[in-house]
């Protein structure tokens, strides 16, 4: 039979005919020195959606110093408060109201699962919304805590500020992001990964539209190794984002400590689900396939290793597997698929690596995973898998970044701590039962920056999410807190 490829919408459409895409800083394309270009291609159907310019080095100094005159030039960053976040909710406004247009972009160069790709950009739209409302409620303070004098602190915004993104929630991840700077009165410099740039050039030309002004929003395009080291080791950046892998956050880590650049690093996870005996197995573990399995297990946050009371294991282990089983694979433009492709052919690879690696070294086989076929794609597409035995495995300490869980039994509560601590990340787990009051103490002990009961994956705004350890560091994202890190503060202080 012949498969019907969904159509994409003329606005889409029109985007990617372009053909080749450029990188927008200053309010206008850039284009490369050199020529060079990166294709980005459709994770579901292995076609090229765009020519992406790469920038040189060069270039993203220059993209660099444009938003630092932004800073300095523009109304941006002495603008009253209010002025700025009434633009703010114009470019959120302008947003919303492209849903579709961006989530299809999003579904298309991500691999997304097209209503979750429209979440996503939802998701942007709020966040977007919580900071420019948040910045107005934020004051200087004066007080007369010195005797005789009079002492006040002020708040200023810092300058242009850099982010560097992954590819698995490419539009989430930047408004996560820039809200905060820009409602602060930052100027930013965006670099998306090579795999997902659509949606970020999408947004800086939309934001040039709605009259934010130019150089306010700048985004630079090409490779990690180049445009991403070039960024993180400007020395005039003010303050750096990165997320990603462990890896390459040490590496920027490095290059911000060389210029004392204040760093944030969101990186990845390897979180626990520890499942007690007193719970609803086969909810429990409908909850659980569908959190591994939500884009296609390409969440730093995913519970990835599943800790089961000994007492409800087989029982737990037959149902996720009948679960698992019936997960329906497909194209992410098709409304019956509830699971997409893997980003690239490097993360399938990476995924069936670490299944095979992990039976070398002593996993059981609880369900097989590997390669899927859909018709009509020849996409990145794998199966869910799960795996069990001893925590020490490589499959059980790595993170895999697929649809891939790996199980293991315990006896105690005090023992189910340990095995979730059992490793060197640090971001999020969950715990399951009925008993409150020992949920309540388990995921206080777990070492992460976030725990949920009978729940997992879950945000709010106002929720501060982020890791510690090798998950990362820096102070997190989506609460006040990240607010006040887009300001620098100076005290004064005089007799009265
Ligand atoms: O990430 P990279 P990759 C994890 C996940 C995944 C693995 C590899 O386990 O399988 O990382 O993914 C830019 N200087 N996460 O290799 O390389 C790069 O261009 C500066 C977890 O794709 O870390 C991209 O924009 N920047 C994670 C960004 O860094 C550099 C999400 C992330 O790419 C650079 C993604 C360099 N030297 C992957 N090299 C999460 N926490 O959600 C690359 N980059």
């Amino acid at each position: 039979s012949t498969v019907v490829k969904p159509s994409l919408l003329p606005e889409v459409d029109a985007f990617l005919q372009r053909g080749r895409l450029a990188s927008f800083v200053g309010g206008k394309t850039m284009g490369s020195e050199n020529d060079s270009s990166i294709a980005t291609t459709d994770p579901g159907s292995g076609e090229t959606l765009a020519e992406v310019v790469e920038l040189t080095a060069d270039q993203v100094d220059q993209a660099v110093g444009i938003a630092e005159t932004a800073f300095k030039k523009t109304a941006w960053a002495t603008m009253p408060v209010n002025e700025r976040a009434a633009l703010l909710h114009r470019l959120a406004d302008a947003v919303e109201k492209r849903i579709p247009i961006i989530g299809q972009i999003e579904a298309m160069d991500a691999g997304k699962v097209q209503s979750q790709a429209q979440g996503d950009v939802r998701n942007f739209v709020d966040t977007i919304r919580y900071f420019a409302d948040m910045a107005q409620h934020i004051n200087h303070r004066t007080t007369l805590a010195v005797k005789g004098h009079e002492a006040w602190t002020v708040r200023q915004p810092w300058g242009a500020c850099a982010f560097i993104f992954p590819w698995n929630f490419p539009f989430l991840l930047i408004g996560w992001g820039i809200a905060p700077a820009l409602a602060a009165g930052n100027t930013v410099v965006i670099k998306p990964a090579e795999d997902t740039p659509l949606s970020a050039i999408y947004l800086a030309e939309l934001a040039k539209e709605v009259g934010i002004p130019d150089g306010v929003i700048n985004v630079v395009t090409g490779g990690g190794a180049t445009v991403g080291a070039a960024l993180s080791a400007n020395p005039r950046i003010k303050r750096m984002s990165f997320t990603g892998s462990p890896e390459v956050g040490r590496l920027v880590g490095e290059a911000c400590g060389r210029n004392l650049v204040p760093v944030k690093l969101e990186l990845g996870g390897k979180g626990a689900a520890v499942v007690f005996d007193d719970v609803d197995v086969a909810q429990t573990a409908q909850k659980l396939a569908g959190a591994i399995t939500f884009h296609t297990g390409q969440v730093c946050c995913d519970a990835t290793r599943w800790l089961v009371h000994q007492d409800i294991y087989d029982d737990f282990v037959n149902q996720c597997v009948d679960q698992l089983s019936q997960v329906k694979i497909g194209y992410q433009l098709d409304g019956q698929t509830q699971m997409g492709p893997v980003v690239n052919a490097k993360q399938r690879e990476r995924v069936l690596g670490y299944l095979e690696k992990g039976q070398a070294e002593g996993a059981q086989c609880l369900l097989a995973g590997g390669a899927a076929e859909v018709e009509g794609y020849s996409g990145h597409f794998v199966k869910p898998a799960l795996l069990a035995g001893s925590l020490d495995n490589t499959a059980a300490q790595e993170e895999i970044f697929g649809p891939v869980a790996y199980l293991a039994p315990f006896k105690t509560e005090s023992e189910a701590i340990e095995m979730a601590n059992h490793t060197n990340y640090g971001l999020a787990n969950s715990v399951w039962t009925t008993d409150l009051t020992r949920a309540a103490r388990v995921a206080e002990s777990m070492i992460a920056g976030n725990s949920w009961i009978n729940a997992h994956n879950v945000f709010a705004h106002g929720v501060p999410y982020g890791g510690v350890n090798l998950s990362g560091m820096g102070g997190g994202v989506l609460s006040v807190e990240t607010l006040m890190d887009y300001y620098r503060s100076t005290s004064v202080v005089r007799p009265l």
